[in-house]
């Protein structure tokens, strides 16, 4: 009898949302995850806890700027395939701290790939690349053969991490591929993020918690989907026969200010009468309209979004509402309760104008 050995994964940032979605989903297909977390003075397991995994993942403790983690990484895990998903993953807050995000997301991922090349070479490796690296777009819509055009500090590192996976796939024969991934929301996304700053205020107020909602640029256009469906295209993209690089996006393109229309009458409320913008939440250099042509993907990784721009915007205000519901009747525990915050209130002061 043929005994088949389970495989074995390595995903680095498993607390954020692709990363917890994406242990999900290997876990259910029976790898043995070791997942990467960084020491912070308040746990932040809520995601693999909500999910019901965190006994099930293999949790290690890990930083891309440490790269003695990243070795220790690789000798404990032996993984068959690394995802590397950990990331300063805000546009806004790269603004703010643009050496930390080449640091973190550009250099760390060629500390990752490196030492992947020296001890591990077999493993399969996957980046997380990013549409912001369109930037200013060169094309509509956008392929794997868009030139980039930069934007923020984060996009430039993430140009980096994509053509330092591509070079050392292309210098070491290394089985590197990189992601492109538009923008991916859920009911586990973040709260700084504009999507779930507007579901989240959407319930809040529908409960009567909180009277205004403070956004920026709301004209703003991107390719939202649902990011549940995009960690399976993540895996789809390792399981090719050849490394190459895919475009994941729905090819459609909607504003901030149609989001929030939208999710405000999902409580039957109108967005005109809470929105109002400041140029706080404004960035230094704006990315107007990102729209991805995901054909490569559909052809070769047969991967197609199966949750729409309306369907996504309504799981995530009825996550907030229900959420809500149950701190208010003291069915959620604080701890539970704890990534939610007073979004009229800005957490903290980016793109001041002093710059
Ligand atoms: P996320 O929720 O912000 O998660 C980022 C993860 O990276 C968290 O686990 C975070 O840990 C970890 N991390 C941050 N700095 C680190 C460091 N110095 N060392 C080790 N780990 C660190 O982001 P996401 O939405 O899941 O996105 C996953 C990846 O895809 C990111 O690389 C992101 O840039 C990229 N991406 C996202 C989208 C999208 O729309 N979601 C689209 C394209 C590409 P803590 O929990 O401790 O903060
Ligand atoms: O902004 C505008 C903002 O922060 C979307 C990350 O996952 O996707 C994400 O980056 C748009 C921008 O996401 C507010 O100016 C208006 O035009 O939700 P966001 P992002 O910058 O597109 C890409 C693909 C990634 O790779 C990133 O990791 O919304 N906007 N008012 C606002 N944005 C925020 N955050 N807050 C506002 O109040």
């Amino acid at each position: 009898m043929k005994i088949r050995k389970q495989k074995t994964a390595v995903i680095t940032g498993v607390t954020g949302q692709d990363g917890a979605y994406l242990a999900k989903f290997l876990i259910e297909k029976g790898y043995k995850v070791y997942g990467t977390y960084r020491r912070l003075s308040t746990p932040n397991f809520w995601r693999l806890q909500s999910l019901g995994i965190q006994d099930q993942v293999d949790l290690i403790p890990f930083d891309l700027l440490d790269q003695s983690s990243i070795s220790g990484l690789f000798k404990k895990a032996k993984p068959d395939e690394f995802y590397n998903l950990a990331a300063q993953s805000f546009v806004g807050a790269s603004f703010d701290q643009p050496i930390g995000a080449g640091e973190i997301t550009g250099l760390g991922t060629t500390r990752i790939i490196d030492t992947l090349s020296t001890l591990s070479p077999h493993t399969k490796f996957y980046q997380a690349s990013s549409s912001e690296m369109y930037g200013k777009v060169q094309e509509i819509p956008q392929t794997e053969t868009t030139p980039f055009y930069p934007r923020s500090p984060y996009a430039a590192a993430k140009v980096y991490a994509h053509w330092i996976t591509v070079n050392y796939r292309e210098a070491y024969d290394i089985f590197a591929c990189c992601g492109i991934l538009f923008n991916h929301e859920s009911e586990m996304r973040g709260l700084e993020f504009v999507t779930r700053k507007i579901t989240n205020a959407a319930a809040r107020i529908k409960l009567g918690l909180q009277k205004k909602l403070v956004l920026g640029n709301v004209e703003s256009k991107r390719d939202w989907g649902y990011a549940v469906d995009y960690v399976k295209a993540m895996w789809k993209i390792i399981q090719q026969s050849k490394p190459d690089d895919y475009v994941v996006a729905t090819g459609e393109t909607h504003s901030v200010r149609e989001f929030a229309r939208l999710a405000f009458e999902e409580v039957d409320l109108n967005y005109e009468d809470y929105i109002v913008t400041d140029k706080v939440f404004m960035r230094p250099a704006e990315v107007d309209i990102l729209i991805g042509d995901p054909s490569k993907a559909k052809e070769q990784l047969k991967w197609e979004p199966t949750v729409g721009f309306k369907e996504l915007i309504k799981i995530m205000v009825q996550a907030d509402l229900t959420n809500w519901k149950k701190i208010l009747d003291g069915k959620l525990i604080p701890w539970d309760a704890m990534h939610y915050y007073d979004t009229e209130k800005p957490l903290s002061l980016h793109y001041e104008a002093d710059r």
